[in-house]
Order: C-alpha cells, then structure tokens, then sequence
C-alpha cells in the first residue's frame, strides 16, 4: 500500500520522541495576520515598502516610516488568536513529542496558545526599549501604554528619560537574531524537525535545517515551494490548518 503524504506524516509524528518545529508567518495567516512573501503578504502591498520599515539603519533615520505604519499592523499583531495550526503544536507538546517551537514570528502565538519553550528568534513585542539609553519599557509599565498611545495616534514614541528613539523588542534587518545558539542545539537534537509556514529565506533561520542530524526526518508543511522541500521526508504544499484537521491530533 502507498501511503498518502498525510499518513507519513503522522507515521513520523507517532514515531519520533524529540520534535522541534521551525515556524513562520505562514502559521498566523489564518489569524489575519499577513505573511511577508504569499500571495497577498505585506511585500506585494502598495504603499508598505517593507524592506525599509523593517531596516534598522532606515529606522534610525526616519522612524516615522515605521510609525506610520505601525497603527493597523500593531492591532493585527495584539488582537490575534492562535490558529488551528498553534494549537496543534500545543497538543503535540502535551504529548510529550514537541520539545521546542523556534519561530521567526514577531506576533507572540505559540505562548497564546500555551507552547511552554518557544525561541522568538526575531523577539516579540512585549517589550519596547530607547535606542540611545537601552531604557526598557514593559508591558506591565504605565509608559507601555502610552508608548501604544503614540502608535496609535501615528507619533514616535520617545524615551522619557533621554529623548531617544523608541523601538520595539523586534528584530529588523540589520540587527542580530535573538538565541540562535538555542536553536541550533535544539535542532541537533531533534529527530523530527517540522517546519511550517516559512519560505526557509530568511536568514539565518533559513540555515537551521542543515544543521539537522543525518538521521533525523525533515517535514515541510508550507502552501509554497522551499529551498528544503528535495531533503525532506514529507513535503505538503497546503494550508497548515487543514493539515491540522485531518491529522486529528487536535
Ligand atoms: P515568509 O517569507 O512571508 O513566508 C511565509 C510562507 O508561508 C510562504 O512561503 C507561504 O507560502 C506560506 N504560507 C502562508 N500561509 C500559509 C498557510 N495558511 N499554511 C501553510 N503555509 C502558508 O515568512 P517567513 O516567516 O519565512 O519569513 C520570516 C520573516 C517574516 C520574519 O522576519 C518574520 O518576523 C516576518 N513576519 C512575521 C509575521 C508574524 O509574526 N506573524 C508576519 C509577517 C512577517
């Protein structure tokens, strides 16, 4: 009997004891939250010119760039549900195969959905903090809130201390990636490495799956080609969700 892509697929899920999942943008789609490079990502939008908003250099210049249009990209970000696709993850750390989420997402979903070791390699917002005194602003501080206010009213948020620039805990270009030594241990470990919604691009993440054990299992699950896809066991070319659903793990 041939098995379907699907049935591999959980042949290798039920079989592996150490999963680590690689996860990008492609999992929060579903959220409504737009990826970078899909059809109808950020990238192929009018007027978001992302290479720059997301550039570290650029930012330091002109910050207003980022701050214009942070407003609607913030409420994407903070309002978010997890989707069918984190919380399938959540259920294969329940049992006990998930070890680790390594995700290249900024929108803080894995912890929503109550993955309990999750590397944010490109940080998160729960923190913003002064590019000129390092002055680190919190979600639990007043000045969070208000720094929310700024955004929302358009305005660069300044550090009331010194002035600087305010910038969020996220990583643009230009800037260093948060615990990739983290990551590569945990993906030497894993005999299973799942990756999900990522074009495999972005470096360094991009690079992770060839640090892999050769006798661990690649599986991709992402609606576009990858880099990856001749290397890995399983490759699905469809939306994470109805992945999830029929794998009946949920
Ligand atoms: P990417 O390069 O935008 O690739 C996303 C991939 O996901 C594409 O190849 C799509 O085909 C695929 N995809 C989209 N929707 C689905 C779906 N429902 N099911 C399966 N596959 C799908 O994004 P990467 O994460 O690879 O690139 C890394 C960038 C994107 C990082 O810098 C992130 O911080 C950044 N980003 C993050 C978010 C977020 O936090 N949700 C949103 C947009 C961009």
């Amino acid at each position: 009997m041939v098995l379907s892509e699907i049935d591999l697929l959980m042949d290798l899920l039920m079989k592996s004891k150490y999963i680590v999942a690689i996860t990008g943008a492609g999992i929060s789609t579903n959220a409504g939250i737009p990826d970078f490079r899909g059809p109808g990502g950020l990238y192929s939008r009018e007027g978001i010119p992302g290479e720059k908003i997301f550039n570290l250099e650029y930012f330091k210049e002109n910050p207003s760039l980022f701050y214009e249009a942070m407003p609607d990209l913030l409420h994407l970000f903070l309002e978010a549900k997890p989707t069918k696709g984190h919380c399938f993850l959540k259920k294969l750390e329940d049992l006990g195969k998930l070890k680790t989420v390594i995700t290249q997402n900024i929108d803080g979903l894995h912890k929503k959905a109550g993955n309990s070791y999750t590397i944010e390699l490109h940080g998160n917002f729960e923190k913003f903090y002064c590019l000129n005194c390092y002055q680190e602003i919190f979600e639990a501080d007043e000045a969070y809130r208000e720094i929310l206010n700024n955004i929302e009213s358009k305005k660069t948020p300044l550090c009331k201390k010194c002035g600087g620039i305010i910038k969020p805990n996220v990583v643009f270009f230009g800037e260093y990636v948060r615990d990739l030594e983290k990551a590569l241990t945990e993906v030497q470990k894993a005999d299973l490495l799942l990756v999900i919604g990522s074009s495999l691009t972005v470096y360094p993440a991009a690079t992770l799956p060839s640090y892999l054990d050769d006798t661990a299992k690649l599986a991709i699950i992402n609606q576009m080609e990858t880099p990856y896809d001749s290397k890995a066991k399983v490759v699905l070319h469809e939306d994470i969700d109805s992945i999830a659903e029929k794998l009946k793990i949920l």
